[in-house]
């Protein structure tokens, strides 16, 4: 395909976490599976963090964020997040159950969007340091830029948000290694 036919690309982060089953082994292979999309290409992935639930029960959780560039739109993408969970084995028993895989997109290209599927940005990511903690990584550690039309949450209320919720950084295991 010549450059002028070549379709935009957008940046996009997805939020990744599980609290059952061998979640690191998942987290591992749903990176491969994010690379592995049409017109998609995984930029960067953070580090992974151990985090208590939030508003949730079940064993504590692994979490990342992964940055993309891709041309699906945001609902393609969010249909093949959802069939990548579904691959890696994620039942819905429940509001908030602890699951083997969750993919959520979070921000996608400074898209805003409300419909009953997908809201964009996602509406609590800046409250949830299994998100923030992860996302602060990619940009402090890995170059990504911070979503242009969002709030860069402050170091006190980073360390606020950390203390409540509880997470931890798993310095020794990495996701791309
Ligand atoms: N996801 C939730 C609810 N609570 N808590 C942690 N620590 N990590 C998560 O990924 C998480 C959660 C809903 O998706
Ligand atoms: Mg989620
Ligand atoms: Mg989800």
């Amino acid at each position: 395909m010549s450059p002028s036919s070549m379709p935009p690309t957008f940046r996009a982060f997805v939020g990744m976490g599980g609290n059952l089953g061998d979640v690191f082994a998942r987290l591992r292979s749903a990176v491969a599976g994010l690379g592995q999309l049409p017109w998609t290409e995984v930029e960067a992935v953070s580090g992974v963090y151990q985090t208590r639930p939030v508003d949730a029960d079940g064993p504590d959780y692994l979490n990342a964020v992964v940055a993309l560039r891709s041309s699906l739109g945001p609902q393609e993408l969010l249909r093949a997040l959802l069939s990548l969970e579904c691959e890696h084995d994620r039942t819905r028993p429940y509001w908030h159950a602890p699951r083997t895989l969750d993919l959520d997109l979070l921000w996608y290209g400074g898209v805003r969007l409300d419909t009953p599927t997908l809201t964009l940005p996602h509406p609590r990511m800046l409250d949830r340091a299994f998100v923030l903690e992860p996302l602060c990584d990619l940009i402090q550690n890995q170059g990504c830029l911070w979503p242009h039309d969002l709030p860069q949450p402050s170091a006190a209320r980073r360390a606020e948000l950390a203390a409540l919720q509880g997470i931890s950084k798993m310095e020794s295991i990495s996701l791309t290694k």
